[in-house]
């Protein structure tokens, strides 16, 4: 089980099915930094565990109409959207002035990620979450299952500046989801990190009137805004200490929570470069916030 593993199952060798390795060996491999091989699967590159655990997603996933899917890139504000959306779609459930879960745990197993848990087995069920069901994945949006995109189910995508997290495929994972979010703006809601941190209080307001729950008049979206901030979350003795289930420490994800931190480690020429390459992907589609 996932319990017992030392290394997030996605970076382990897992039993395999033989449809899966029949489908790895017909895959681009490239050595990897984190495992040994990474492959490409619909143009977005995975380990074999992480590849096991997509192709079970896109097989077997239902989604629900009720269902809020949160879509991102790796490290561009999976965790704080986690905290944002559960503790907004649950305020009833969980007002936050109570004892609220977030207290008391990190926000990642709080809301599953899709993909990963579905590298453990192809049975993976979700009942248990309490309704609307709230789930996670980094998928391409061309990858998602299929039911995902038949369903009414909704899409919150985030990105951040590539800079701040410098992974990939960034820019195609980004255009899809902003033209989804264009084409279809109740299916998917298109956020930035950097729209976030600026106006956090405007944008979950927003996303809440996307998910169907918006605030009344006399309600206060500050108090959801300061419980899911970096600083309380960041100093909250679960996220400080420990491990997740999966063997990750949960203060891996609390770094500095700021705009602009690729100052620190990108040097000006590396900088520039993702720049004009962010300038040339996103050109003539309306995308031109992160220079
Ligand atoms: P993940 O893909 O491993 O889940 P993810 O949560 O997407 O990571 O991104 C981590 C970033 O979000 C970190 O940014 P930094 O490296 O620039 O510091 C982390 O600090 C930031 N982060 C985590 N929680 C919050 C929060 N509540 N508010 C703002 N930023 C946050």
């Amino acid at each position: 089980t996932m319990a017992s593993s030392s290394v997030p199952v996605y970076l382990g060798d897992e039993i395999l099915t033989q449809e899966t390795r029949d489908l790895l060996s017909s895959l681009p491999s490239e050595k990897g930094w984190l495992v040994s091989q990474m492959y490409q699967y619909e143009g977005s590159w995975h380990t074999k565990a992480m590849l096991q655990g997509i192709v079970n997603c896109q097989k077997h996933f239902e989604a629900n109409d009720s269902d809020i899917i949160l879509a991102t890139i790796p490290k561009s504000g999976t965790t704080w959207l986690k905290a944002l959306l559960f503790a907004l779609i649950h305020r009833n459930k969980f007002p936050v002035c109570g004892n609220h879960p977030l207290l008391a745990t990190n926000p990642h197993p709080l809301v599953p990620y899709l993909e990963g848990d579905y590298c453990v087995s192809p049975d993976v069920n979700f009942f248990k979450l309490p309704s609307p069901r709230l789930m996670q994945t980094h998928l391409s949006h061309h990858s998602l299952p299929v039911s995902i995109k038949s369903s009414s189910c909704k899409i919150v995508y985030c990105c951040r500046n590539p800079k701040d997290f410098i992974g990939g495929p960034f820019w195609d994972h980004v255009l899809e989801y902003w033209y989804a979010s264009l084409e279809y703006p109740n299916k998917v809601f298109f956020v930035t990190y950097e729209g976030l941190k600026k106006h956090t209080g405007d944008m979950v307001k927003r996303m809440a009137e996307f998910l169907g729950c918006g605030f009344t008049e006399e309600e206060e979206v500050s108090t959801i805004v300061k419980l899911c901030s970096f600083e309380s979350l960041s100093k909250l003795e679960v996220n400080r200490q420990g491990k997740l289930p999966n063997g990750i420490e949960t203060n891996a994800f609390f770094r500095k929570g700021e705009i602009g931190g690729w100052r620190d480690t990108l040097s000006e020429s590396l900088a520039d470069v993702i720049d004009r390459t962010t300038e040339e992907k996103f050109g003539g589609s309306g995308l031109n916030f992160f220079c």
